[in-house]
């Protein structure tokens, strides 16, 4: 006879956080939203930490380089897809490890000998105005000069005038020396009242911009993830079939943190998977894997060697998994017992295994919901796939602006190895959809609102930090009528707008 669970399988929106005592400490500039990614020891700290619980889905359409970049700025972390060949994917991880804050290398330079033209026609291209002259007129030439608009007067100096001619030659120019940190860098701007900071080597090489903006910026972003050489952060998603070549050229290329991508975790690929990583590397390198969504699955991957484990199957935006198979589980019931799992495994061993909530997350409160259930960090998609820093095209559909977005078991991304089985090497049946959403605009602008909400209610909850807010919240279950309830009712709306805003 099958076992049949007698509780219904409930999701997100079934539920609401009930507020608790908030004392005058509770406001959301003392609330910290760290969290821990990667598996410790009672009294010990984990290897990686996350200043803000998001990361992004390991999907083509979410996570490349730029969106790491982006979302390292703000604290969390990108994974970044693997559904590409070896040699790109350790590419992008190289990307994101070798990029600067602050440091910005070259992209619009010309030779000594180029004309006023040329310097225009740059200009007008890149929208920058400031060129660096090197010898070979690449980004990583000798330095011979700069222009900037304060050089040429259009008005006055010929279209065919050489560079050399009207730029600021080298002599007359303020660098600085590579190895510079970016606040040494930014006190020399200071001091010399320049706009931006040539950087050059040894050689009298460039090597990048540092610019007077730039500083500004970096340090607008307090939460940013950095490692102890000061660069990002950053993971990326693994298969069960080719991790013997994928995950040493990712480890070479720099990555901090792996997962395991698949649709469905509780299989011996996964812990095949785990045990090779284990013993060709012992603990330093850290890897996750999933997804789960019950206590069976969690202890088996646990005992596996998970460092921390996903939770989730069918919730996703773009997963028809669960219309498909007939397999998964409501969102909200699988974090709730995957988090008691949680507990029970550090009481039993000591250990913390971080959980990580996969998919689903459509309402900026749905964030609080899930880390008050027990989740520790958010793994979202649809989320990051609206914003300027998401790899996919921003088309015009019906006069709105949106993103495009994929599903990794939809045909366009062919990704069978997320729901490979140990068969051919192909995908038998689609798992997700091709799809639009709605594009939003930075992902600065909206991770600050999204974490203004949760660090709100976390207020109102009277918790200030994570752990607090999983021991502490008390959750009610919403009937169908008290949902109708929560929205705007009984009223006629002047903006219809309104109603769309709010989702
Ligand atoms: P969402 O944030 O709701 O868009 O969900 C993203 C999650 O959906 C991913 O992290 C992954 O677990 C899952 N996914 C990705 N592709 C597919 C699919 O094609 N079915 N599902």
């Amino acid at each position: 006879m099958a076992i049949v669970l007698t509780e219904p399988s409930r999701t997100f929106s079934e539920y609401l956080l009930v507020p608790g005592y908030s004392s005058a400490e509770a406001r959301p500039e003392n609330v910290s939203l760290a969290t821990p990614i990667t598996k410790f020891k009672k009294g010990e700290e984990p290897k990686i930490k996350a200043n803000i619980p998001l990361v992004s889905a390991v999907m083509q359409a979410v996570s490349d380089d730029g969106m790491a970049v982006a979302l390292a700025k703000e604290g969390g972390i990108s994974f970044i897809f693997g559904s590409q060949s070896i040699e790109n994917q350790a590419a992008m991880v190289k990307k994101v490890k070798s990029y600067k804050a602050g440091f910005v290398p070259s992209d619009t330079n010309v030779k000594p000998d180029s004309t006023l033209a040329d310097v225009l026609e740059i200009k007008k291209n890149s929208g920058h105005s400031t060129v660096a002259v090197t010898d070979d007129g690449t980004g990583h030439g000798k330095l011979v000069g700069l222009v900037t608009s304060k050089d040429y007067r259009v008005s006055r100096l010929s279209t065919d005038t050489k560079v050399s001619e009207f730029m600021t030659p080298l002599e007359n120019l303020v660098y600085g020396n590579a190895g510079i940190t970016l606040s040494e860098a930014n006190d020399i701007i200071w001091e010399n009242k320049v706009n931006q900071l040539p950087i050059v080597d040894k050689d009298g090489c460039l090597v990048a911009f540092v610019f007077r903006k730039d500083y500004d910026s970096h340090k607008q972003n307090p939460n940013e993830l950095l490692d102890d050489n000061k660069s990002f952060i950053v993971g990326a998603g693994i298969n069960t079939r080719d991790y013997e070549e994928r995950i040493p050229a990712l480890v070479d290329a720099g990555v901090d943190v792996l997962t395991i991508d698949s649709s469905e975790g509780y299989s011996e690929w996964q812990a095949r998977t785990l045990k090779w990583v284990k013993e060709k590397y012992g603990d330093t390198v850290k890897i996750g894997a999933g997804n789960v969504v019950d206590k069976e699955g969690f202890d088996f991957l646990a005992k596996s060697g998970a460092d921390f484990i996903k939770v989730g199957i069918g919730g996703g935006s773009i997963c028809i998994t669960r219309e498909q198979k007939g397999i998964g589980r409501g969102q909200a019931s699988a974090v709730l017992e995957v988090a008691a799992a949680r507990d029970e495994w550090l009481e039993k061993t000591g250990e913390y295994i971080p959980i990580c909530s996969d998919g689903g997350i459509v309402y900026d409160y749905h964030m609080t919901l899930a880390l008050a259930m027990g989740a520790d960090f958010i793994m979202l998609g649809r989320y990051f796939a609206r914003f300027d820093e998401s790899p996919s095209a921003k088309v015009m559909v019906n006069g709105n602006y949106m993103k495009e977005y994929w599903g990794e078991g939809s045909a366009r991304a062919r990704n069978w190895q997320r729901y490979d089985l140990g068969g051919d090497s192909k995908l038998k049946f689609e798992e997700g959809v091709d799809s639009y959403v709605p594009y939003a605009g930075s992902l600065h602008d909206n991770v600050n609102l999204s974490l203004e909400k949760v660090k709100s209610t976390m207020c109102n909850c009277g918790v200030l930090s994570i752990p607090e807010l999983q021991h502490n919240s008390k959750l009610t279950l919403v009937s169908a009528t008290s949902i109708i309830e929560g929205g705007a009712h009984d009223v006629v709306l002047k903006d219809n707008s309104v109603a769309t805003v709010r989702r």
